[in-house]
């Protein structure tokens, strides 16, 4: 059996760090595949589209990402079980992204930075983080996650999905009928939602408008976005025009409707506009590597997989 690595740019690092673990597992790098029936097994990245239906032998496909975003586009991905990657590594980073950027705009730290570079000592007010509701949209594994985070930090919590879910101290709505009163009551918004033909486009004007506008009795400036799910979930035009119209008071984007963000796009330069290249959860080689070695066996011995896909649902 052959493991083919397909579509990453760090496709050498994956090998090496599996290598490491399996010294004699044979491990191919796209192009370079050798006869196409030999993979058996392929570890991906947004590969060429319709690239995987080349491998008739093909028995099981491992993600690198938590998101599938990049191979459900691919109309022609084979009938096989696709695996997602999860793992305290990438949860982790996950958790202490979305902490960051919540006491980000809570403490107002890019006004802060700001008066910092002009030399200023003002006082900013702010709301203490138990007075300000997070909404986290998408109570998957990110989003369980980051509520235990942020319960830690004191926020109230409330948070939406797609069925309902019952988690300890946290206000949970599910299903496109509850989505306005779950915006209403939300200061700081997180997505993680997973990108599917539902969810594309969903932070849109109308969306941001939802907002609640009643943060200013808690000490918030205005409404706040924090987006590190998927940059096809966005409308960036929509992002600014709610920023310069007031409706939203910040954001932090993770990831963008074309990345890398181009140099010329407004969001760059706006002051508060916190911009990171879609790395809110970055794992290494070494935790993706024991991760697809670990289905693999799985596999071969016959065990059930874990984090299987479902291609209906497209997450
Ligand atoms: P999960 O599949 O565990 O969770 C997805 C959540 O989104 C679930 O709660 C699901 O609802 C909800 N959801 C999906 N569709 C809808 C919908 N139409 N309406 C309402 N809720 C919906 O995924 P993870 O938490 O592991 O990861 C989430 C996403 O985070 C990934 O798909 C990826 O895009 C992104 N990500 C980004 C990273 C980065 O570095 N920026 C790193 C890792 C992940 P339900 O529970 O009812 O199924
Ligand atoms: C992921 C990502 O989906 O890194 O894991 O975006």
């Amino acid at each position: 059996m052959a493991l083919l690595i397909i579509g990453s740019q760090r496709s050498e690092e994956f090998a090496s760090a599996a290598r490491e673990q399996v010294p004699d597992l044979d491990i191919r790098i796209w192009p370079d595949t050798g006869p196409v029936e030999d993979i058996r097994y392929a570890l991906a990245w947004g590969p060429p589209v319709g690239a995987l239906k080349r491998f008739p032998g093909l028995e099981l496909i491992i993600s690198v990402g938590a998101g599938v975003d990049h191979l459900m586009k691919d109309p022609e991905l084979p009938g096989v079980p696709v695996v997602r990657y999860v793992d305290p590594d990438l949860t982790g980073r996950m958790v202490g992204y979305i902490a960051l950027n919540v006491l980000m705009h809570l403490r107002r730290m890019s006004e802060y930075l700001e008066q910092q570079r002009q030399r200023t000592w003002r006082y900013l007010p702010e709301p203490a983080a138990h007075e300000v509701r997070v909404g986290l949209m998408g109570l998957g594994v990110m989003g369980k996650a980051a509520a235990k985070g942020l319960e830690a930090l004191g926020c109230q919590l409330r948070g939406w999905s797609r069925t309902q879910k019952t988690i300890e101290g946290v206000e949970c709505f599910a299903g496109q009928e509850s989505l306005d009163a779950f915006l209403s009551g939300t200061d700081i918004l997180v997505c993680t939602l997973p990108l599917t033909p539902d969810t594309r486009g969903i932070i849109n004007r109308d969306l941001m408008r939802k907002l609640s506008r009643h943060g200013r009795h808690r000490r918030m400036p205005g409404p706040v976005l924090i987006n590190a799910g998927r940059g096809a979930l966005q409308i960036e035009a929509d992002i600014l025009a709610a920023l310069d119209a007031g409706e939203l008071y910040a954001a932090s984007l993770d990831v963008f409707e074309t990345e890398p963000l181009p140099a010329s796009s407004p969001l760059w330069s706006h002051p508060r506009v916190v911009i990171t290249p879609h790395n809110a959860a970055e794992s290494t080689p070494e935790a993706i590597s024991r991760y697809m070695l670990r289905q693999i066996a799985r596999h071969r011995a016959g065990l059930p997989l874990e984090n299987i896909v479902d291609p209906v649902r497209g997450y």
